[in-house]
């Protein structure tokens, strides 16, 4: 008896000592939502996992602006409280991998998400009690998009009208510019580079001009203007209608960094960071070298910078970093790399003095276009003078060419 009393306490204190451990790997079994402001938008997911004997899957259901797209979780790892896994999000012909890691706390998880290495995120996900089955039968969207609920005001229209017809469509019987891809020494980046360079019709070295520096995206390289916007065509139009300033435009690869093409991670921190390096290869390398070949004015007011996305977020962190550089700046559907309002213009009163041409534009369903509406509100509150045009469209190529053909009509005059 005394034995058998003995060794049932000892039973008990060992289930007891090792409950803990039995207990500890949290149960994730089910589905849990979750909703989230992101630095460029609300987001809506829904996880779900499964055990399957040792192996643990599951999936997310993302929700922007309705637009629902499933993917599997890869990598999904629970130790103990903490789960860890990843989502990849196809964006741009390219994948981006957004890395959880959630401590679970009976029904909710608190996750950090870290989207490309580039942007850590909080959300909280709590468990679906109704065990509601995820809009799984959704058809999946090939190509997701970036960006919170678009809620447009009412100074969210367009500035202008858009391009006519065939503005963008090669004429016959008109003169003709030329395009041509050049070399120069980046000292920046410690290598050759190259850039498309695009002379005017007429073009002739006993003429002086002046030069816009046109950047490309996050998915492009120095050719990207010319392969998706027909800079070239559009600009030949103009010039057949009398509608523009006869111009250099130089299209430049703002990724500063020795392998500039546009592969693997697009995203990763070190190809974000060659973005930013790309201020000093433009002030220190590109334009030296454009105004020592070719017959261009220099100053100021001779020279524009406009590009799209993450150019265009270059184009307003370095223009407006750079007043004595460059008196006309746009941004077409500027990227999240775009710094904050307070940041690209501290002084508002410089800007006024300075500025010749602030512009910026974005699409009507462009999920970026919060951080162009943010500049806007607060330039207008600080009455600093800048055009702000709202396309309709989205992230996309017939937006560029329509701001292209219109912020180029606006410059050197
Ligand atoms: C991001 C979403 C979009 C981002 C960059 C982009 C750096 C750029 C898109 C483009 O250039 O088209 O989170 O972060």
């Amino acid at each position: 008896m005394q034995n058998r009393i003995s060794h049932s306490i000892l039973f008990s204190l060992l289930v007891i000592a090792v409950c803990p451990l039995l207990v500890h790997a949290a149960d994730i079994t089910g589905t849990w939502k979750a909703e989230f402001d992101t630095q460029i938008g609300l987001q809506k997911y829904t996880f779900t996992f499964k055990q399957d004997g040792d192996k643990l899957t599951g999936k997310a259901v993302s929700d922007i602006e309705g637009e629902k797209n499933e993917v599997e979780l890869q990598d999904v790892k629970l130790d103990g409280d903490t789960i860890t896994f990843v989502e990849v999000m196809p964006f741009q012909d390219t994948d981006v991998q957004i890395s959880y890691k959630g401590k679970i706390s009976g029904d909710e998880i608190k996750f950090t998400r870290n989207v490309a290495d580039f942007i850590t995120e909080e959300l909280v996900a709590k468990r679906d009690k109704a065990e509601t089955p995820p809009a799984a039968q959704e058809r999946p969207q090939s190509r997701p998009r970036f960006g919170r609920e678009i809620v447009l005001g009412p100074d969210d229209k367009p500035a202008f009208p858009a391009a006519p017809e065939g503005f963008d469509k090669m004429r016959e019987g008109i003169a003709h510019g030329k395009i041509e891809t050049v070399e120069y020494d980046s000292k920046t980046v410690g290598n050759k580079r190259k850039m498309l360079v695009y002379t005017p019709p007429g073009y002739s070295t006993d003429k002086k001009y002046p030069v816009l520096y046109l950047l490309h995206g996050i998915g492009g390289d120095e050719t990207e203007w010319y392969k998706n916007g027909a800079p070239q065509v559009i600009l030949d139009n103009l010039y057949a209608d009398k509608k523009i300033v006869p111009m250099i435009v130089v299209m430049p690869n703002g990724r500063a960094e020795p392998n500039d093409r546009a592969v693997g991670n697009i995203y990763a921190p070190e190809h974000v960071r060659a973005f930013e390096n790309f201020e000093k290869d433009l002030l220190n390398d590109v334009i030296p070298f454009v105004e020592s070949n070719y017959p261009v004015k220099t100053g100021r007011e001779n020279r524009a910078l406009a590009g799209l996305s993450m150019g265009g977020g270059q184009s307003l962190n370095f223009g407006l970093g750079n007043l004595d550089t460059f008196a006309w700046i746009g941004g077409f559907s500027s990227a999240p790399n775009t710094k904050s309002p307070e940041q690209l213009v501290p002084d508002p009163e410089a800007a006024k003095q300075k500025l010749k041409l602030l512009w910026f534009s974005c699409g009507d369903k462009d999920g970026l276009i919060s951080i162009s509406q943010g500049l806007h509100a607060y330039l207008k509150e600080k009455n600093v003078p800048h055009i702000w045009h709202v396309d309709s469209g989205g992230h996309e190529f017939s937006v560029w060419k329509n701001d292209l053909y219109l912020f180029s009509q606006l410059i050197f005059r």
